[in-house]
């Protein structure tokens, strides 16, 4: 006997991969819904290979009976719907940034701090980490199994699909515009992103940060050790999928860069592509499409004591979202939702 799975915000970049992976992992569902605001209500969106789901309106939908919710809309719609949904039964696992911090809500990568999901008994929600935070904990979990960590600074080279279809659409557009002499106006983005790279991502806070920088530093000490120090710059970058990172690391004991490096390759879900040549390295562009975090670049670093620096890419709608909830959701009913074969 399957389960009865939601996915809500179906038609945004962030659903339909949802919809994708839960069909790729053949996740144990008898039955899939798609939600999405009353606007989309009526379209259809694509589930696996060879099958469509007709979106139905979010805002009249009875969530009784539903097990999970894969929840994906603006913060605002995730604050109004998850507590109903919850409510009616249903366990939510949510991609915006509304219950991330909140102390009653786990904030999950499965490899990381599998050990927190349990947690989801105290309002039936889970909260899924930003993106960017996710590929740097997957990296740094390894290595702080051998050496704490003691600060990380990090510089985030993100793609326009953190931002939505109509990100990618402008950065298309702009490219084309560009070669035919059109000037650039930006709408989703503050300046010209093609060709361009822009400090800014989510709204700035009163220190000078922007909110994408904060998410990074709190969500990196909610899930790994609050002990850790993070300073985060999030740029956006003219790329369509895939995240890239610089991260350089201060331990507060001694780790050879061979053991780091063994430590990376034998963790589930990194891949290392580490040469030092022409080519040895991996980009956001080869990361799309694949499901796994990889680490390039790694080498010590001479100006601390104990430090280490290195590369890491990812697709951010795959492991940087999607991915990551679908695996909680797998790991939710393997351990806690376990239904009687019928
Ligand atoms: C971004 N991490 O890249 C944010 C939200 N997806 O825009």
């Amino acid at each position: 006997m399957g389960y009865k799975v939601a996915v809500v915000g179906a038609t945004g970049n962030v659903g339909r991969e949802l919809l994708n992976t839960l069909a790729e992992r053949e996740f144990p569902a008898d039955e899939v819904v798609a939600l999405a605001s009353e606007r989309s209500a009526g379209k259809r969106v694509s589930f696996g290979e060879d099958r469509e789901l007709q979106v139905q309106d979010l805002s009249t939908y009875d969530f009784k009976g539903v097990d999970i919710v894969l929840s994906s809309p603006g913060a605002s719609v995730a604050k109004a719907f998850a507590p109903k949904a919850a409510e009616a039964g249903a366990v939510v696992i949510d991609n915006t940034s509304h219950f991330r911090m909140e102390p009653d809500v786990p904030l999950i990568v499965p490899e990381v701090n599998p050990q927190a999901i349990g947690g989801y008994t105290k309002r039936n929600i889970i909260a899924n980490p930003n993106c960017s935070t996710i590929q740097m904990v997957m990296a740094l979990k390894p290595l702080h199994e051998i050496a704490p960590i003691k600060r990380v600074v990090v510089a985030t080279y993100q793609s326009v699909s953190g931002s939505g279809k109509e990100a990618m659409d402008e950065l298309f557009n702009q490219t084309r515009g560009i070669f035919m002499n059109e000037p650039a106006r930006p709408q989703q983005f503050t300046k010209q992103i093609a060709f361009n790279a822009i400090p800014h991502i989510d709204k700035f806070m009163e220190d000078g940060s922007t909110k994408e920088e904060w998410k990074m530093v709190n969500e990196t000490r909610k899930i790994l050790d609050p002990d850790i120090r993070v300073s985060a710059t999030c740029v956006r970058v003219p790329i369509f999928i895939g995240h890239g990172e610089a991260v350089n690391v201060e331990f507060e004991s001694a780790i050879e860069e061979e053991q780091a490096r063994e430590a990376l390759r034998s963790f589930p879900g990194i891949t290392v592509v580490d040469h030092r040549e022409d080519g040895g390295y991996v980009t956001p562009v080869e990361s799309a499409g694949d499901d796994d975090v990889f680490v390039s670049r790694l080498r010590n670093d001479p100006t601390v004591e104990h430090g280490l620096s290195f590369w890491v890419v990812s697709d951010n709608l795959r492991k940087g979202a999607a991915l990551n909830t679908v695996q909680i959701a797998e790991r939710l009913v393997e351990g806690y939702l376990a239904k009687q074969p019928a």
